[in-house]
Parts: structure tokens; C-alpha cells; sequence
């Protein structure tokens, strides 16, 4: 299946002001969401991969039970698995996943996640995690975001100054993410201008990328989180991706709305639940 007919197979929301946001089953993924003015705001790799087990390279990945590497598959499973549309209107949708017995033989506990999408003059993003068994578990979780840039050379990250953060780039003896070497960002704004990894431990409620799109930038706020990830291959981590074009390392920046530091623990019966909110500005 091709960008295009992950795009063709999404559910539609649009809003009067003109903007639209496309959601797949397949991940419960935001594919694209294009602003009033018609422009697209989100990366979306025309090589990408989809189908049963791929993740889709793009949009929204929604990430659980695992951020990142350990002993689940990367960043969990959700992004790979269909979920059910529960709720559809013009301008939101409500999907669901459970565990079922392929989650529980990676992950023996009893979950649902709902993801809620919103559109108004924002794109509100909600995820719901229940603890739907009786015992209690832990999980990390991430918001995945790819955000669309004209050049990455000309736009910028502003939010992230003065906050602590792994990068992960930086291979340290043993290789193991604990032991990843730790920084403080020192500028204000953050242009990215290598391959960069990063998870800022806590840090502020919202970030912007500054000139993304038509010299309009693109704010995101985030709730229940507390980190933030960002993330670049630049060219030759890109090329080896194998479902992106080599080049388009300059289209796009993830900065994701994350909890990887401190996982989140839920009782049986508990609740989590963690949002953003995207705007243009
Ligand atoms: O969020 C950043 C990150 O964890 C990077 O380390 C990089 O691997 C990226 O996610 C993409 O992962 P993926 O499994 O989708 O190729």
C-alpha cells in the first residue's frame, strides 16, 4: 500500500475553518492534518511501509506499553495493530484497542487504550490508558509526532533551553539507554543540523517548530506526559531506514509528547490519561 492509500483508507474529520486530519485504523495513526489554509502540517514517508505488522512512517504514531528498545518489540505494539473506530463525527473520532491473547503473550496484563481525536482550530490528541485486570503494571508511552518542515536548516525548535536531556546518540560503554550520556540544552532554540536523539527529561508544556511550514510555525502542548523526545536521523541513519526517501531527513522533525523517564503505574481500575494539542501560529 502506498502513502496515497494510507490516505485514501483513513477516516476524514474536517472542521468549517477549512482544516481536515486523516486517521487510520492501522495504529489509531494520524496520517495528516492540513491547516485553514490548506497546508499540510504533518511528515508522511511516500516510501512507507504498511500493512499487518508494519508501522506506518509518519503522522502520529501512537507508542505503549514501551518507549522504545527493551524486551518488547520497539516502541510496543499498538502502532502495528488495528484498532476499532468507536465514535466517529465530522470533526473527532474515538478508536480502541484491548489486549487480546497476542498482547498478553508479550505482556500478560488486561488493558484498553482509547485514542480521541479532536479538531477545532487546534488538533487535540488524547490517549486513555485503563487497567482493565487486577494486577498492576507499568508502561512508558509516547505521542510520535513527525512534523512537516520546508527545510529543516531554516526552521527551529524553541521551547527545550535550559532542560536536561539523554542523547542518545552518543554510543557510552555498554551501550545501554541508562548510561546515555546527559546534557542541559544551552540555546534557547535548538536547529537541527545532525542526527539527533534526544529525550528531555520533563521540561515545559509546550515547544514550537519555528518556520515549519510558509514561515508558520507549529506548537505543541502537551498534558500527562512530562518529556519530550526529539528525534532526526539527518542522511545516513535515513537512508538506512529502508521506508523513507534518503532526502526527505530534511522535511520533517519528530518532537514527541513522551513519558520515558519515570513509567507511569497503574493500579487495577486506575486511569492515565495523556494529551496535546497542536495549533499553528
Ligand atoms: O523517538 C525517537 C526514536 O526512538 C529514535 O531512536 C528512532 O529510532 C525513532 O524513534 C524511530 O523508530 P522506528 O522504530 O519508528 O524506526
Amino acid at each position: 500500500m502506498s502513502a496515497e492509500a494510507v490516505l485514501d483508507a483513513a477516516v476524514l474529520l474536517e472542521h468549517p475553518s477549512g482544516s481536515t486530519v486523516r486517521i487510520t485504523r492501522h495504529g489509531a495513526q494520524v496520517v495528516s492534518w492540513t491547516d485553514a489554509a490548506g497546508r499540510e502540517r504533518l511528515y508522511l514517508s511516500r516510501d512507507t511501509r504498511s500493512g499487518a505488522d508494519a508501522s506506518i512512517r509518519g503522522g502520529v504514531p501512537v507508542i505503549f506499553p514501551q518507549f522504545g528498545t527493551g524486551p518488547l518489540p520497539k516502541h510496543g505494539f499498538v502502532r502495528t495493530r488495528d484498532w476499532s473506530l468507536v465514535a466517529h463525527l465530522p470533526t473527532s473520532a474515538t478508536f480502541r484497542i484491548a489486549d487480546d491473547d497476542v498482547s498478553r503473550a508479550l505482556w500478560p496484563y488486561r488493558w484498553t487504550v482509547e485514542l480521541h481525536v479532536e479538531l477545532s482550530d487546534a488538533l487535540v490528541v488524547r490517549m486513555h490508558v485503563r487497567n482493565t485486570g487486577d494486577a498492576q503494571f507499568a508502561f512508558t508511552a509516547a505521542l510520535h509526532n513527525y512534523f512537516l518542515v520546508d527545510d529543516i536548516a531554516s526552521s527551529a525548535i524553541r521551547g527545550l533551553g535550559g532542560v536536561a536531556y539523554r542523547d542518545k546518540t552518543v554510543a557510552t560503554t555498554g551501550g545501554s539507554t541508562a548510561s546515555d550520556a546527559t546534557e542541559v540544552q544551552r540555546d534557547a532554540e535548538l536547529v537541527i543540523a545532525r542526527e539527533t536523539d534526544r529525550v528531555y527529561v520533563g521540561g515545559p508544556r509546550s515547544v514550537s517548530i519555528e518556520q515549519a511550514i510558509d514561515m508558520s510555525s507549529t506548537r505543541v502542548a502537551a498534558e500527562g506526559f512530562g518529556d519530550w523526545v526529539v528525534w532526526n536521523p539527518w542522511r545516513d541513519a535515513a537512508a538506512a531506514l529502508g521506508d523513507m526517501p534518503p532526502d526527505d531527513y530534511r522535511r520533517f522533525v519528530c518532537v514527541e509528547a513522551a513519558r520515558v523517564e519515570s513509567p507511569i503505574v497503574l493500579a487495577p481500575g486506575a486511569e492515565w490519561t495523556g494529551a496535546e494539542t497542536m495549533t499553528v501560529t
